[in-house]
């Protein structure tokens, strides 16, 4: 089963840069662009992806920052973007969906944060054989004028890559920041043709969650604290709820594995796809996402097939690039028969 899983052509719509390098890509990055490769940095890497027992996810967002600092440079960010494109590529993900938040520094502002990640986008996609778009991010700890120079950002920049720039991505810790601060400039973003991926009841909290439903979303990252009516208002919306196993387990915001709603979801037929959202964070791949889901959930073969084809339905891809993604699937099903 994991060999079969491992060679799935696979759709990963909730990834964010920063979480996506893993553990081996952060040694070589910090070697190849900074010179690094002491013992002590390679003990820094290990905690990186040790999570103690009882870990809130409030301890995951403590993490970033050991990434955060590797990418702060132009050259780090974009050998940065490189590997986790590889990564991505090398376990058969054919399409990939990157978010980011663009920050600026004393090196960066936050358009050459873009046009960094943009430039490597462009570049390195066909060499690794996999399609990439990129939805910046809005991270809600930050302040809303962060967010309004974000999306004009991505507004302006979609009208020169309207085939790499799709959408906005609304994340950051959900404990911090009011989601109806940004009502206005999610609505912008909304008005100017960006799909808007929001993490949305990744923590209980029924009123933001009544609010972020009623305000709308392409797809739902997380939706963990939905209620029974917000699942039910999901499917009728046909809006996909962005399942991240390993994540929430690792952060503690599902008790186990067996508690996941992926089960509900799978029981009552509702859209849904299955993502890494910090492949390197949490140490594990898409591969191993759908093998969890296989092993705990019994999910069979096919069930998996199908689970990529309803990805492939929810990306924020053309017609045609659906269609190509689709065949690609195909063929490599029919060829297991
Ligand atoms: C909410 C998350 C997240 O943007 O620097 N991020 N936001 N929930 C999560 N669940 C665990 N995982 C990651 O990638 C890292 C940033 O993505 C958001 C956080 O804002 C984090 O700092 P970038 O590439």
């Amino acid at each position: 089963m994991l060999q079969f899983l491992r060679n799935l052509p696979k759709i990963e719509l909730h990834a964010h840069l920063n979480g996506s390098l893993n553990i081996d890509s952060i040694r070589e990055l910090a070697a190849k662009v900074y010179g690094v490769q002491t013992k002590e940095f390679s003990t820094l890497c290990e905690r990186f992806i040790k999570f103690e027992k009882g870990a809130k996810l409030d301890d995951c967002f403590e993490k970033f920052g050991f990434v955060h600092e590797l990418t702060s440079t132009k050259e780090g960010l974009e050998y940065a973007t490189e590997l986790v494109i590889r990564d991505f590529a090398k376990d058969n993900v054919i399409y990939v969906e990157l978010r980011t938040t663009p920050k600026a520094n004393g090196n960066m502002s936050r358009r050459s944060y873009l046009d960094t990640v943009l430039g490597v986008i462009k570049n390195k996609s066909d060499l690794y054989k996999i399609k990439v778009k990129l939805l910046p991010s809005i991270n809600r700890a930050e302040p809303v004028a962060v967010a309004e120079e974000t999306v004009a950002l991505a507004v302006e920049l979609a009208t020169i890559e309207p085939e790499i720039i799709v959408g906005i991505d609304f994340s950051g810790n959900p404990n911090q920041g009011n989601f109806k601060d940004f009502i206005p400039v999610l609505s912008k973003a909304r008005n100017h043709g960006l799909k808007l991926a929001m993490h949305c009841a990744e923590v209980d909290n029924p009123v933001e969650i009544r609010e972020m439903i009623r305000f709308g979303m392409s797809r739902c990252g997380h939706g963990t604290y939905l209620s029974d009516s917000g699942f039910e208002h999901m499917k009728e919306e046909n809006i996909p709820i962005e399942c991240c196993l390993t994540s929430n387990v690792k952060s503690g915001t599902v008790a186990n594995i067996g508690a996941h709603h992926l089960k509900q979801l799978m029981a009552t037929c509702a859209p849904k796809v299955l993502c890494t959202d910090d492949s390197g964070v949490f140490d594990t791949t898409l591969s191993d996402e759908f093998f969890l889901a296989t092993e705990s959930f019994g999910l069979t073969k096919s069930q998996c097939i199908a689970l990529t084809m309803e990805a492939v339905e929810h990306a924020f891809a053309t017609r045609e690039e659906k269609l190509m993604l689709k065949m690609q699937i195909y063929k490599y099903t029919r060829l297991q028969n």
